[in-house]
């Protein structure tokens, strides 16, 4: 084969998934109770709730996941077949803390995460590892109220330190929080319950909780410091990012005030990787806090952290582009993109916004990039010859990864791997439904719970197998 993609030849391919997504065994060897845990199955546009506990006869699709806990032998097996490089999972910090303010962990949990690294690098997958993906103890939620309260510094960069000397020698790439930007979205109960475990009460206004989820951010971003610092004393080698959702924000017309609302928000958007990439807050960021007095708790020492804690590189999800448009009371709406067609879901399909993404990153943090998450969210059929036949798939992604390969060879983008997301089903994070499916393993598993948990290969796992052994060469 004489065509090259222009990819470095260490370039590391794999797939993406989240520990309480797809591990099951909610209460297995000492596992505490996690906020995923006590989320029912919503539907599209039918938000899931987060119960007060885990209420009896309810759906809760996390509690077993695919089951990945007890299949990840056969799962691990399936990923090395594809070609993996690496595998890109999160710690359940539950299983390491079950209520997440104990003193000592649970050796049995450590002892999972033993047995799945171990099980990857026999392959020689490297795990590439999120230390809080959407969970937390529901313990911290219910007695500390989440990120609200500082104490839960500590409680993390406990669970940061012991994650670290464990697995010293099994892991070298780490990222803190996943998508921690997602809190812009204050205002809904389920985004700010899974990142930072504000579950808001009734008398909580608006105001209040974009109040809450600044203050929030800051003791998580002060955690995600402390634990990069202390995650490099332990082992210099370390390469500990940080975890953005990435969207950009196009202007919906070339109307000055369009452009200025969509750069007003992608501000407002990308401050989190601002601070973890430079140590300090924006300018803008500053003046919106001293304008609406916001995030009131910042301590000198929080700000000689932050300075100590920078990331080595970006890791992002990239799904979608949205565009907004300016309004007259000088706020902003959502905006159809007529270029762009949507999923079911109604994510526009936007491969040029991934080259976008990366040269915006690029210029902005000259750190090296990593794709974390990318990938059409699609209901597959088992056809009558017993196969899964997802053209939309491989299409979504050639095309991704078309201009992936663009950004690295016209753009000069320093990117170092590409993990897809959801390489194998699992249950999706908003909506709690296994039939949105992102996989190219297939799990027999449905809405209601119900299938043999068996994993049968897509076409789209030959197409990608394919891309990997050529280096991207062959899409
Ligand atoms: C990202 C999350 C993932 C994942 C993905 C797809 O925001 O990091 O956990 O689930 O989105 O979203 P969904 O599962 O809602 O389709």
């Amino acid at each position: 084969m004489t065509e090259t993609s222009g990819l470095p030849t260490n370039f590391l391919w794999g797939g993406a998934v989240a520990a309480h997504q797809l591990e099951g065994a909610w209460q297995a060897n000492g596992k505490g109770v996690s906020i995923a845990d006590v989320m029912t199955a919503g539907r599209n546009k039918v938000p899931r709730e987060i119960t007060a506990g885990v209420i009896p006869g309810k759906n809760y699709p996390n509690h077993e996941g695919i089951d990945f806990y007890h299949h990840y032998k056969e799962d691990i097996k399936l990923f090395a077949e594809m070609g993996f490089k690496c595998f890109r999972t999160s710690i359940a910090w539950t299983r390491i803390f079950p209520n997440g303010d104990e003193t000592e962990p649970n050796e049995a949990g450590l002892q999972f995460y033993d047995r799945v690294f171990a099980e990857c690098l026999k392959y020689g997958i490297e795990p590439v590892i999120t230390l809080s993906h959407f969970e937390m103890p529901y313990h911290l939620v219910t007695e500390y109220g989440g990120w609200r309260d500082r104490r839960v510094i500590d409680f993390f960069v406990r669970f940061a330190t012991t994650c670290f000397k464990r697995y010293r020698h099994q892991v070298k790439y780490w990222m803190t929080f996943n998508e921690i930007n997602n809190q812009m979205m204050y205002t809904n109960d389920f985004t700010m319950a899974t990142n930072s475990g504000l579950v808001f009460r009734h008398d909580e206004d608006n105001a209040t909780r974009e109040a809450l989820m600044y203050q929030a951010s800051h003791y998580e971003l002060v955690a995600s410091a402390l634990a990069v610092k202390i995650g490099h004393q332990i082992n210099p080698n370390f390469e500990i990012g940080s975890m953005v959702n990435f969207t950009p924000l196009y202007p919906a017309s070339a109307k000055p005030a369009d452009i200025l609302v969509a750069q007003k928000l992608m501000q407002r958007r990308y401050w989190w990787s601002d601070v973890q990439a430079w140590g300090t807050y924006p300018n803008n960021m500053v003046a919106y806090f001293k304008q609406k007095q916001l995030c009131s708790d910042i301590t000198t020492e929080d700000r000689v952290v932050l300075q100590e804690g920078t990331v080595d590189y970006i890791g992002f999800s990239y799904y979608n582009s949205l565009t907004v448009a300016a309004t007259a009371d000088g706020k902003f709406k959502i905006a159809a993109n007529p270029a762009l067609k949507a999923s079911e879901w109604d994510w526009p399909i936007d491969p040029i916004g991934l080259r976008y993404a990366l040269n915006w990153l690029q210029d902005r943090y000259h750190l090296p990039l990593m794709i974390v998450e990318n990938g059409l969210g699609a209901r597959d059929k088992v056809t009558a010859d017993g196969q899964i036949h997802d053209p939309y798939r491989v299409e979504y992604l050639r095309a991704h990864i078309q201009q992936m390969i663009k950004a690295v060879n016209d753009d000069g983008v320093d990117l170092i791997g590409y993990t897809p997301w959801g390489c194998i089903d699992l249950v999706s994070a908003g909506t709690g439904q296994m039939s949105k499916r992102y996989g190219f393993i297939y799990v027999d598993k449905d809405d209601a719970g119900n299938g043999s948990l068996a994993r049968s290969r897509k076409d789209s796992f030959y197409w990608y197998q394919k891309v990997i052994q050529t280096n991207g060469a062959d899409l």
